[in-house]
Protein backbone atom coordinates (compact mmCIF):
# COMPACT_ATOMS: atom_id res chain seq x y z
CA UNK A 1 0.00 0.00 0.00
CA UNK A 2 1.16 3.34 -0.95
CA UNK A 3 0.15 6.50 0.51
CA UNK A 4 -0.97 9.11 -2.34
CA UNK A 5 0.28 12.70 -2.09
CA UNK A 6 -2.27 15.17 -3.84
CA UNK A 7 -0.90 17.63 -6.40
CA UNK A 8 -2.93 20.18 -4.52
CA UNK A 9 -1.03 19.75 -1.13
CA UNK A 10 2.52 20.50 -3.29
CA UNK A 11 1.23 23.65 -5.52
CA UNK A 12 0.18 25.20 -1.50
CA UNK A 13 3.82 24.41 -0.25
CA UNK A 14 5.44 27.27 -1.81
CA UNK A 15 4.89 30.47 -3.52
CA UNK A 16 8.68 31.90 -4.60
CA UNK A 17 7.97 32.24 -8.26
CA UNK A 18 8.81 35.69 -8.41
CA UNK A 19 11.04 36.04 -5.95
CA UNK A 20 13.89 38.41 -7.30
CA UNK A 21 17.19 36.59 -8.60
CA UNK A 22 18.87 39.74 -7.07
CA UNK A 23 18.54 39.21 -3.31
CA UNK A 24 19.54 42.31 -0.90
CA UNK A 25 19.02 45.79 -1.24
CA UNK A 26 18.44 48.19 -4.41
CA UNK A 27 21.65 49.35 -6.05
CA UNK A 28 21.89 52.64 -7.43
CA UNK A 29 25.28 54.24 -9.31
CA UNK A 30 25.46 57.45 -8.66
CA UNK A 31 27.41 59.98 -11.30
CA UNK A 32 28.23 63.32 -10.56
CA UNK A 33 31.32 65.61 -11.47
CA UNK A 34 30.76 67.39 -7.62
CA UNK A 35 31.96 64.94 -4.86
CA UNK A 36 29.65 66.68 -2.18
CA UNK A 37 26.55 66.69 -4.23
CA UNK A 38 27.02 62.95 -5.01
CA UNK A 39 27.45 61.92 -1.51
CA UNK A 40 24.46 64.04 -0.75
CA UNK A 41 22.09 61.63 -2.98
CA UNK A 42 23.78 58.53 -1.72
CA UNK A 43 23.13 59.07 1.97
CA UNK A 44 19.97 59.93 0.88
CA UNK A 45 19.21 56.82 -0.58
CA UNK A 46 21.66 54.68 1.85
CA UNK A 47 19.17 55.94 4.72
CA UNK A 48 16.43 54.93 2.57
CA UNK A 49 17.89 51.02 3.02
CA UNK A 50 19.56 51.54 -0.58
CA UNK A 51 23.03 50.83 -1.99
CA UNK A 52 24.81 53.44 -3.46
CA UNK A 53 28.20 53.82 -5.34
CA UNK A 54 29.26 56.66 -6.13
CA UNK A 55 31.33 57.87 -9.88
CA UNK A 56 32.34 61.18 -10.02
CA UNK A 57 34.09 61.28 -13.39
CA UNK A 58 31.23 59.94 -16.44
CA UNK A 59 34.37 57.79 -18.07
CA UNK A 60 34.48 55.33 -15.21
CA UNK A 61 30.68 55.10 -15.21
CA UNK A 62 30.53 52.02 -17.79
CA UNK A 63 33.31 50.35 -15.76
CA UNK A 64 31.19 50.71 -12.50
CA UNK A 65 27.90 49.95 -14.07
CA UNK A 66 29.60 46.34 -14.90
CA UNK A 67 30.74 45.76 -11.58
CA UNK A 68 28.48 46.85 -9.13
CA UNK A 69 25.54 46.07 -11.84
CA UNK A 70 23.03 49.00 -10.08
CA UNK A 71 19.36 48.40 -10.67
CA UNK A 72 19.05 52.33 -11.88
CA UNK A 73 21.36 55.15 -12.54
CA UNK A 74 20.90 58.64 -10.98
CA UNK A 75 23.50 61.20 -13.35
CA UNK A 76 23.78 64.49 -12.84
CA UNK A 77 22.97 66.18 -16.27
CA UNK A 78 25.88 68.96 -16.28
CA UNK A 79 29.42 67.61 -16.34
CA UNK A 80 32.90 68.43 -17.68
CA UNK A 81 34.09 65.76 -20.89
CA UNK A 82 30.63 64.21 -21.21
CA UNK A 83 27.29 64.98 -19.93
CA UNK A 84 24.46 63.10 -18.74
CA UNK A 85 23.00 63.17 -21.79
CA UNK A 86 26.30 61.94 -24.06
CA UNK A 87 26.47 58.94 -20.63
CA UNK A 88 22.56 58.09 -20.93
CA UNK A 89 23.18 57.89 -24.91
CA UNK A 90 26.01 55.51 -24.65
CA UNK A 91 24.61 53.04 -22.15
CA UNK A 92 21.47 53.07 -24.04
CA UNK A 93 23.52 52.12 -26.97
CA UNK A 94 24.51 48.40 -25.19
CA UNK A 95 21.92 45.62 -25.13
CA UNK A 96 22.63 44.49 -21.85
CA UNK A 97 21.44 48.54 -20.44
CA UNK A 98 18.51 48.55 -22.34
CA UNK A 99 15.67 48.06 -19.44
CA UNK A 100 18.21 49.90 -16.98
CA UNK A 101 16.19 53.16 -15.26
CA UNK A 102 18.00 56.15 -15.86
CA UNK A 103 16.87 59.43 -13.72
CA UNK A 104 18.36 62.96 -14.18
CA UNK A 105 19.59 64.99 -11.66
CA UNK A 106 19.99 68.59 -12.49
CA UNK A 107 19.58 72.23 -11.50
CA UNK A 108 18.11 72.80 -14.99
CA UNK A 109 14.67 74.20 -14.92
CA UNK A 110 13.91 75.55 -18.32
CA UNK A 111 11.24 72.19 -19.53
CA UNK A 112 12.09 72.65 -22.56
CA UNK A 113 15.69 71.58 -22.22
CA UNK A 114 14.50 69.16 -19.52
CA UNK A 115 12.53 67.49 -22.52
CA UNK A 116 15.22 67.29 -24.96
CA UNK A 117 17.80 65.88 -22.69
CA UNK A 118 14.73 63.20 -22.09
CA UNK A 119 15.30 62.27 -25.55
CA UNK A 120 18.19 59.70 -24.32
CA UNK A 121 15.95 57.33 -23.04
CA UNK A 122 15.78 58.41 -19.08
CA UNK A 123 13.07 57.54 -17.21
CA UNK A 124 12.73 60.76 -15.27
CA UNK A 125 14.06 64.28 -14.60
CA UNK A 126 14.75 65.39 -11.03
CA UNK A 127 15.59 69.06 -10.30
CA UNK A 128 17.85 69.97 -7.42
CA UNK A 129 17.93 70.58 -4.76
CA UNK A 130 15.98 68.14 -4.46
CA UNK A 131 13.14 66.60 -2.08
CA UNK A 132 14.70 63.62 0.00
CA UNK A 133 11.34 61.75 -0.30
CA UNK A 134 11.35 62.56 -3.87
CA UNK A 135 14.01 60.93 -4.73
CA UNK A 136 13.24 58.19 -2.38
CA UNK A 137 10.24 57.02 -4.32
CA UNK A 138 11.50 57.65 -7.80
CA UNK A 139 14.65 55.74 -7.32
CA UNK A 140 12.51 52.88 -4.99
CA UNK A 141 10.03 52.55 -7.71
CA UNK A 142 11.74 52.18 -10.66
CA UNK A 143 14.53 50.15 -8.99
CA UNK A 144 12.39 47.38 -8.32
CA UNK A 145 10.11 47.69 -11.28
CA UNK A 146 13.39 47.01 -12.80
CA UNK A 147 14.08 43.51 -10.42
CA UNK A 148 10.83 42.20 -11.66
CA UNK A 149 11.31 42.56 -14.99
CA UNK A 150 14.71 41.05 -14.76
CA UNK A 151 13.37 38.01 -12.29
CA UNK A 152 10.27 37.52 -14.82
CA UNK A 153 12.83 37.18 -17.94
CA UNK A 154 15.25 34.77 -15.77
CA UNK A 155 12.41 32.12 -15.03
CA UNK A 156 10.10 30.04 -16.82
CA UNK A 157 6.77 31.47 -17.08
CA UNK A 158 4.90 27.87 -16.33
CA UNK A 159 7.16 26.71 -13.56
CA UNK A 160 8.88 30.26 -12.21
CA UNK A 161 11.88 27.86 -12.34
CA UNK A 162 14.46 29.41 -13.65
CA UNK A 163 14.87 28.89 -17.65
CA UNK A 164 17.78 27.34 -19.77
CA UNK A 165 20.20 29.96 -19.71
CA UNK A 166 19.80 31.81 -16.35
CA UNK A 167 20.19 28.18 -14.77
CA UNK A 168 23.31 27.78 -16.71
CA UNK A 169 25.00 31.17 -16.06
CA UNK A 170 24.08 30.46 -12.13
CA UNK A 171 25.91 27.31 -12.36
CA UNK A 172 28.52 28.50 -13.93
CA UNK A 173 28.67 31.52 -11.31
CA UNK A 174 28.31 28.70 -8.32
CA UNK A 175 31.01 26.73 -9.65
CA UNK A 176 33.52 29.72 -9.99
CA UNK A 177 33.14 30.03 -6.38
CA UNK A 178 33.50 26.45 -5.58
CA UNK A 179 36.77 26.55 -7.39
CA UNK A 180 37.85 28.95 -5.21
CA UNK A 181 36.41 27.50 -1.89
CA UNK A 182 37.07 23.92 -2.66
CA UNK A 183 33.86 22.83 -2.15
CA UNK A 184 31.61 19.87 -3.24
CA UNK A 185 28.25 19.91 -5.31
CA UNK A 186 26.37 17.59 -7.16
CA UNK A 187 24.22 17.90 -10.72
CA UNK A 188 21.39 16.11 -10.85
CA UNK A 189 19.61 16.22 -14.17
CA UNK A 190 16.09 14.77 -14.26
CA UNK A 191 13.52 13.57 -16.88
CA UNK A 192 10.19 12.50 -16.66
CA UNK A 193 9.35 8.91 -17.80
CA UNK A 194 7.23 8.30 -21.25
CA UNK A 195 5.79 11.84 -20.48
CA UNK A 196 4.90 11.69 -24.89
CA UNK A 197 2.47 9.22 -23.56
CA UNK A 198 1.07 10.82 -20.75
CA UNK A 199 0.22 13.97 -23.12
CA UNK A 200 -1.14 11.41 -25.69
CA UNK A 201 -3.02 9.73 -23.02
CA UNK A 202 -4.16 12.56 -20.46
CA UNK A 203 -4.19 15.14 -22.69
CA UNK A 204 -1.54 17.93 -22.63
CA UNK A 205 -3.20 19.91 -19.35
CA UNK A 206 -2.73 16.91 -17.34
CA UNK A 207 0.86 16.86 -18.64
CA UNK A 208 1.41 20.57 -17.87
CA UNK A 209 0.08 19.68 -14.62
CA UNK A 210 2.62 17.17 -13.74
CA UNK A 211 5.31 19.68 -15.05
CA UNK A 212 4.17 22.38 -12.26
CA UNK A 213 3.97 19.30 -9.46
CA UNK A 214 7.60 17.76 -9.82
CA UNK A 215 8.35 21.55 -10.50
CA UNK A 216 6.57 22.67 -6.81
CA UNK A 217 8.26 19.52 -5.15
CA UNK A 218 12.02 20.13 -6.25
CA UNK A 219 11.18 24.01 -4.97
CA UNK A 220 10.01 22.60 -1.49
CA UNK A 221 12.20 20.09 -0.92
CA UNK A 222 15.94 21.39 -2.11
CA UNK A 223 17.73 24.49 0.29
CA UNK A 224 17.28 27.91 -1.20
CA UNK A 225 20.54 27.73 -2.11
CA UNK A 226 20.34 25.02 -4.32
CA UNK A 227 19.71 26.07 -8.13
CA UNK A 228 16.95 24.58 -9.76
CA UNK A 229 16.16 25.30 -13.50
CA UNK A 230 13.68 23.96 -16.49
CA UNK A 231 16.15 22.55 -18.45
CA UNK A 232 13.99 21.51 -21.54
CA UNK A 233 10.39 20.74 -21.77
CA UNK A 234 9.66 17.32 -19.18
CA UNK A 235 13.23 17.87 -18.23
CA UNK A 236 14.80 19.57 -15.14
CA UNK A 237 18.72 20.35 -14.19
CA UNK A 238 19.50 20.95 -10.31
CA UNK A 239 23.03 21.75 -8.85
CA UNK A 240 23.04 20.55 -5.22
CA UNK A 241 25.52 22.61 -2.97
CA UNK A 242 28.16 21.35 -0.65
CA UNK A 243 27.06 17.55 -1.13
CA UNK A 244 28.73 14.28 -2.55
CA UNK A 245 27.51 12.32 -5.03
CA UNK A 246 26.17 9.63 -2.46
CA UNK A 247 24.16 12.04 -0.47
CA UNK A 248 22.77 14.07 -3.42
CA UNK A 249 21.93 10.84 -5.35
CA UNK A 250 20.14 9.99 -2.14
CA UNK A 251 18.09 12.90 -1.93
CA UNK A 252 16.72 12.87 -5.38
CA UNK A 253 16.12 8.96 -4.75
CA UNK A 254 13.37 10.35 -1.98
CA UNK A 255 12.10 12.70 -3.88
CA UNK A 256 11.62 10.49 -6.76
CA UNK A 257 9.67 8.11 -4.46
CA UNK A 258 7.39 10.82 -3.25
CA UNK A 259 6.90 11.79 -7.18
CA UNK A 260 5.96 8.72 -8.06
CA UNK A 261 2.79 8.76 -5.15
CA UNK A 262 1.45 11.91 -6.56
CA UNK A 263 -2.45 11.04 -7.69
CA UNK A 264 -3.04 13.24 -11.01
CA UNK A 265 -6.29 13.62 -12.54
CA UNK A 266 -7.78 14.04 -15.66
CA UNK A 267 -11.21 14.30 -15.81
CA UNK A 268 -12.36 11.09 -14.00
CA UNK A 269 -9.27 9.10 -14.75
CA UNK A 270 -6.28 9.03 -12.34
CA UNK A 271 -2.96 8.32 -12.96
CA UNK A 272 0.68 8.47 -11.85
CA UNK A 273 4.18 9.56 -12.93
CA UNK A 274 7.66 8.97 -12.34
CA UNK A 275 10.94 10.06 -13.07
CA UNK A 276 15.11 9.52 -14.07
CA UNK A 277 17.52 11.06 -12.58
CA UNK A 278 21.39 10.90 -13.59
CA UNK A 279 24.01 12.39 -11.13
CA UNK A 280 27.22 13.96 -11.44
CA UNK A 281 29.90 15.79 -9.38
CA UNK A 282 32.17 18.65 -8.87
CA UNK A 283 34.84 18.91 -8.44
CA UNK A 284 35.12 15.37 -10.21
CA UNK A 285 33.70 17.24 -13.35
CA UNK A 286 34.95 20.51 -12.88
CA UNK A 287 32.95 22.47 -15.82
CA UNK A 288 29.26 23.23 -16.53
CA UNK A 289 29.75 21.23 -19.93
CA UNK A 290 31.36 18.63 -18.20
CA UNK A 291 28.96 18.29 -15.56
CA UNK A 292 26.31 18.11 -17.90
CA UNK A 293 27.77 15.51 -20.01
CA UNK A 294 28.25 13.25 -17.26
CA UNK A 295 25.18 13.64 -15.92
CA UNK A 296 23.61 13.36 -19.30
CA UNK A 297 24.81 9.96 -19.66
CA UNK A 298 23.81 8.46 -15.84
CA UNK A 299 20.57 10.01 -17.06
CA UNK A 300 20.81 8.00 -20.14
CA UNK A 301 21.92 4.45 -18.02
CA UNK A 302 18.73 5.03 -15.82
CA UNK A 303 16.36 5.41 -19.08
CA UNK A 304 17.72 2.10 -20.65
CA UNK A 305 17.72 0.06 -17.40
CA UNK A 306 13.53 0.38 -16.65
CA UNK A 307 13.29 4.33 -16.03
CA UNK A 308 11.86 5.55 -12.35
CA UNK A 309 15.33 5.22 -10.84
CA UNK A 310 18.56 7.75 -10.07
CA UNK A 311 22.14 6.50 -11.64
CA UNK A 312 25.58 8.10 -10.68
P1 LIG B 1 11.57 9.13 -21.82
O1 LIG B 1 11.08 8.30 -20.70
O2 LIG B 1 12.59 8.41 -22.63
O3 LIG B 1 12.07 10.46 -21.36
O4 LIG B 1 10.34 9.37 -22.78
P2 LIG B 1 9.50 10.69 -22.99
O5 LIG B 1 8.23 10.33 -23.68
O6 LIG B 1 9.37 11.41 -21.70
O7 LIG B 1 10.48 11.54 -23.87
P3 LIG B 1 10.29 12.36 -25.21
O8 LIG B 1 11.47 13.26 -25.27
O9 LIG B 1 10.05 11.42 -26.35
O10 LIG B 1 8.98 13.21 -25.01
C1 LIG B 1 8.95 14.35 -24.25
C2 LIG B 1 7.58 14.94 -24.41
O11 LIG B 1 7.39 16.04 -23.54
C3 LIG B 1 7.30 15.44 -25.80
C4 LIG B 1 6.69 16.81 -25.60
O12 LIG B 1 5.51 16.96 -26.32
C5 LIG B 1 6.40 16.87 -24.13
N1 LIG B 1 6.50 18.21 -23.57
C6 LIG B 1 7.56 19.05 -23.62
N2 LIG B 1 7.25 20.21 -22.99
C7 LIG B 1 5.99 20.11 -22.54
C8 LIG B 1 5.11 21.00 -21.83
O13 LIG B 1 5.45 22.11 -21.46
N3 LIG B 1 3.86 20.54 -21.55
C9 LIG B 1 3.45 19.30 -21.92
N4 LIG B 1 2.20 18.93 -21.60
N5 LIG B 1 4.24 18.46 -22.61
C10 LIG B 1 5.48 18.84 -22.91
MG1 LIG C 1 27.61 68.87 -12.47
MG1 LIG D 1 11.09 12.13 -20.71
MG1 LIG E 1 13.29 14.55 -22.27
Amino acid sequence: FTKPVKPLDLMLAVDELTAPIAEGPLKVLVVDDEPEAAAYHAVLLEEAGMLAHQVHHPTDALAALERFNPDLLLVDMYMPVCSGEELATIIRQQPEYLGLPIIYLSSETDSQKQVSAMAAGVEAFITKPVQPEDLISAVQLRAERLRLLRSLMSRDSMTGLYNHSTTTELISKALAQAHREKSQHAMAMIDIDNFKQVNDIHGHLAGDQVIITLARLLKSRLRLSDIIGRYGGEEFVVLLKSINAEKAAELIDSLRNDFSLVDFHAGDVRFRCTFSAGISSFPEQPSTESLRLNADQALYRAKRQGRNQVVT
